[in-house]
């Protein structure tokens, strides 16, 4: 009998078109690289600029960014680490921030290498052990006319596309914002869900002098500010009835929601309990629990069994699927260099914990939700 998928949602690729478009530019996001670095560095966040400017003033400064390491860019390096953490299937996503930062004809022409480049990969896997599918990187600021186009073509140009990886900011606003909903019912209409990603964080001036000047390195950042931002896209989306507007909508979450599954009843009642939004009798849709039911789902990339109990509790075990964060968090210091991840481990053992270690529930986030959410096994 052929052993249980083992699927990672949430693993991350930059395909050689983007690297050199990344290795050209001047603002972040960009690549540098120092005499003192055997790896370039990739610079992506705006809490990394103070270092990266001191970096470029005195080379005796901490270098900024992350090591761009061949994990990060070879899909080589994707399959090695599967094979070793038993990963039978990935679905990559184009890392942060994706194709936000481009203009109208660079992000159209970029989306088209990136997702083509992502199929070719996917396509190379056919009869081999490990499975490859991709959730596409759609050009957002092209315009909502040639967005549509993008997405209407995706199923027919891309057989290994699942769904398309979107950041917070949408088309500039937000994903509260209204000129989305063609792009929402589109997505629904076609069974694409939205693999709901952070990239930008809160405004660095939230974590303080000392975090600027690099004492905290990218804990606050990442821990905090990479949470709270997919929290606020998720409620600003529910306040918008969103939601209730494109019931067919499926968001999968990062970081199991950030922090939705604790926050989720404070967010209810805040609504239940706004003499604005109560008094201005319009119908009320359904209730943020109700949202996280049945149009939601999470990774399990939450590090820990507390959270993971938290949003099985929020969502339903049948709606969490298992991730990693390759190539990002790869082992540090004295761990450099070892072949299983820390960070992996952490998030099988709080399934395992949680859940029950070879338990069909377990079974089900660390693939089945995944091979039947996003129909993994049709070829
Ligand atoms: O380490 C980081 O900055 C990141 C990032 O940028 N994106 C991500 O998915 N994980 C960690």
């Amino acid at each position: 009998m052929a052993p249980p998928p083992v699927v990672d949602i949430h693993t991350h690729l930059y395909p050689p078109p983007y690297l050199t478009l990344l290795s050209s530019r001047t603002s972040i996001p960009l690549v540098r690289t120092f005499p003192s670095s055997p790896h370039p560095r990739l610079i992506l966040l705006e809490t990394e600029l103070p270092a990266l400017e001191l970096a470029l003033r005195d080379p005796s400064a901490p270098l900024p960014g992350r090591p761009l390491t061949p994990a990060f860019t070879s899909i080589g390096e994707k399959l090695s680490f599967m094979a070793v953490h038993g990963i039978t299937t990935s679905v990559m996503s184009l890392a942060n921030p994706w194709l936000d930062f481009l203009g109208p004809a660079e992000a159209a022409a970029m989306a088209r290498e990136v997702d083509g480049a992502f199929e070719e990969m996917c396509a190379a896997q056919k009869g081999k052990d490990r499975k490859l599918y991709f959730f596409a990187a759609p050009p957002l600021t092209a315009g909502i006319p040639a967005l549509l186009e993008y997405l209407s073509e995706l199923a027919g140009k891309y057989k290994h596309c699942r769904g398309i990886i979107l950041g917070t900011s949408g088309l500039g606003l937000g994903l509260d914002d209204t000129s989305l909903l063609p792009i929402f019912h589109k997505l629904a209409a076609l069974n694409l869900p939205v693999f709901l990603h952070p990239h930008y964080g809160l405004p660095p001036s939230v974590f303080g002098p000392r975090a600027e000047t690099g004492e905290y390195g990218h804990v606050l950042p990442l821990a905090l500010g990479f949470p709270m931002e997919t929290t606020v896209a998720v409620a600003r989306m529910y306040l918008a009835g969103v939601f209730d507007a494109v019931p067919a909508l499926r968001m999968i979450l990062a970081h199991s929601g950030g922090t939705l599954p604790f926050l989720a009843g404070r967010i209810e009642s805040c609504v239940r309990h706004d003499g604005k939004l109560m008094g201005s009798g319009k119908k009320r849709g359904r209730t943020v629990w109700e949202v996280l039911r049945e149009q939601v789902y999470l990774d399990a990339v939450v590090y820990s069994e507390v959270g993971l109990r938290a949003a099985v509790e929020a969502s339903g075990v049948e709606r969490l699927m298992f991730g990693t964060d390759h190539p990002f968090f790869p082992p540090v210091g004295e761990e450099e260099g070892a072949e299983v991840w820390d960070s992996v481990k952490l998030n099988v053992e709080a399934v395992e914990k949680a859940l029950g270690k070879g338990s069909e529930e377990a079974g089900m986030v660390m693939g089945g939700n995944a091979a039947r959410v996003l129909r993994l096994f049709d070829e």
